[in-house]
């Protein structure tokens, strides 16, 4: 599996975002399945990994904050952290992505967040346009790269992420970042001009942390799980205030 990384890398800066087709390896794809249940109903423990409930009422806007692990149930909507995971630590530092997030990270590559989000076979929950930056992430200057994967099939009535092409070239519509606000979601027109990314498991894009992105519920009957890694330039630092700064997992060294 190689990259052409000139022609994503081209797409991804005109468009925030780019498809890089099969990237993961069908025995790693299994593990990390198997590895996602074993964290999910407690079978595999780590301290410190985080874990969100999803909404029983189908809106994100539900999920309870703040839980943590709350017993076995593959009803989790996410989980975080998961560079405490040998198993994901394989997928973070995937030799296939390596010049295609060096290309773009240059020197040391650190990770900001390795994540799982998951859309149980029930349906799992929508998840509104937003912008992965701004004041929310407690960052000196907002990062631009990361790559989403799928570990399952993420089909256009399966919960697939969804695309606003070149909406990462306007900022962020908010200085807080997150939600973008309903009026300017209506004033884009997003939801009439999206491009849906339906992968198969494998899969991977990379995406602009600033490119509007949306999903929703799955409607196949089957779990989609999706994983996403967000990559820092050294030169990124923690500058919240709240508690001690955050140090960053150190994914790539420098050369
Ligand atoms: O996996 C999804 O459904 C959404 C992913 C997402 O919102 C994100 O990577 O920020």
């Amino acid at each position: 599996m190689t990259l052409d990384v000139d022609a994503a890398i081209a797409h991804y800066r005109l468009h925030g975002y780019a498809r890089l087709g099969p990237v993961v390896p069908e025995a790693l794809l299994e593990r990390l399945r198997q590895r996602a249940d074993d964290l999910m109903l407690g079978r595999v423990v780590h301290e410190g990994l985080f874990f969100q409930l999803d909404a029983t009422t189908g809106d994100y806007r539900d999920a309870p904050l703040g839980l943590g692990w709350q017993g076995p149930s593959l009803a989790y909507r996410k989980l975080e952290k998961l560079e405490l995971d040998e198993v994901f630590r394989e997928l973070i530092g995937l030799p296939t992505l390596e010049p295609l997030v060096r290309a773009l990270v240059p020197g040391r590559v650190r990770l900001y967040r390795a994540i799982v989000f998951n859309k149980a076979a029930g349906g799992g929950t929508e998840i509104p346009w937003h912008q992965d930056g701004g004041r929310l992430w407690g960052l000196s200057e907002d990062p631009q790269v990361q790559v989403w994967t799928a570990l399952d099939d993420a089909p256009l009535d399966g919960g697939c992420l969804e695309v606003l092409p070149g909406s990462h070239q306007r900022g962020l519509a908010t200085p807080l970042g997150g939600v973008v606000p309903v009026e300017q979601v209506q004033a884009l027109g997003a939801d009439a001009r999206k491009v849906c990314l339906d992968v198969r498991a494998g899969e991977s894009v990379l995406l602009h942390n600033l490119v509007w992105h949306r999903s929703g519920k799955t409607h196949t009957g089957h779990r989609r799980l999706g994983f996403s890694a967000c990559y820092l330039p050294d030169t990124t630092v923690c500058v919240r205030k709240k508690r001690a700064p955050r140090q960053f997992f150190e994914v790539f060294r420098a050369r």
